[in-house]
């Protein structure tokens, strides 16, 4: 009797906890976006800042390589929900891309580390909620959004933008400057760096001074500088660059729809 009771508890609250989940379940927004490199020693992400001009900030780490999409919910979603466009690239290809159902995280992973670029992350509304199949709810303003993405309504991509310049720990869209000692001492974007290398104990400033991404700041962090010296963010925006296929699909269309426009035109 009591066996029987249990199971029936037991499946009660399997059909509640069910319900909540459907009941929470509902538009799908993007929550988070993060980025790392795949050799950094210190786990965790950087979650790119956001609500304000902090955005566009430059993402000083040469390593950077995977970029992290949090999902508000469980979603149907695959590496053609994304695009990555540049002004350098235009047009950036993953290396390979991944899906956690559990953390409603999606990875996309390039097969090297982005270089001095301004970037356009393209996330699709075709993107699904897997409960309610919604559309992913993707509206953003850059620079004034913040999370979670979308205006209340079903649809709307979301296009993300951020920098990278690697060794620009000063966040002045050029990396300039220059180092000596002894004492150690440094201008442009190695003043940030003698700062945080003498400043020894209390790990401030550790995160964007460990340009190397090993955990600690060292004079191993002085070529990410000093091999960049001279580089800048490009002037222009990325912009979306459709797939070819739309283009070939298109001209398609075109081919065999314009005689007859032509023929009714007439
Ligand atoms: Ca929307
Ligand atoms: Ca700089
Ligand atoms: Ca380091």
């Amino acid at each position: 009797m009591s066996h029987k009771l249990n199971l029936s508890i037991v499946g009660t609250i399997a059909l509640l906890t069910s319900l909540v989940g459907q009941l929470d379940a509902g538009i799908p927004t993007v929550s988070a976006i993060k980025v790392r490199g795949s050799t950094w020693v210190p786990t965790g992400d950087y979650e790119i800042p956001t609500g304000g001009p902090s955005q566009l900030d430059t993402l000083s780490w040469p390593q950077i390589d995977e970029i992290k999409i949090h999902f508000s919910e469980n979603v149907s979603v695959s590496q053609s929900d994304f695009g990555l466009f540049g002004v350098n690239t235009p047009v950036y290809s993953p290396s390979s891309f991944s899906y956690d159902a559990g953390t409603f995280v999606a990875t996309y992973m390039l097969g090297t580390p982005l270089t001095a670029d301004k970037l356009l992350l393209q996330v699709k509304e075709s993107i699904t909620s897997v409960a309610t199949g919604d559309n992913l709810d993707g509206d953003w303003t850059n620079t004034s959004s913040t999370y979670n993405s979308g205006n209340g309504s079903a649809g709307g991509e979301m296009l993300f933008r951020f920098n990278v310049l690697p060794g620009d720990l000063d966040n002045d869209g050029t990396v300039s400057g220059t180092l000596s000692s002894p004492p150690l001492s440094g201008t442009g974007d190695y003043a940030p760096f003698v700062a945080a290398f003498n400043d020894v104990g209390d790990g401030v400033n550790i995160q964007f001074e460990d340009l190397n991404g090993d955990g600690a700041v060292s004079i191993f962090d002085v070529s990410p500088i000093s091999g960049n010296i001279g580089t800048s963010l490009p002037s222009g925006e990325p912009v979306v660059v459709p797939e070819a296929g739309t283009y070939a699909i298109l001209g398609s269309f075109l081919a065999i729809a314009a005689p007859a426009i032509r023929g009714r035109r007439l």
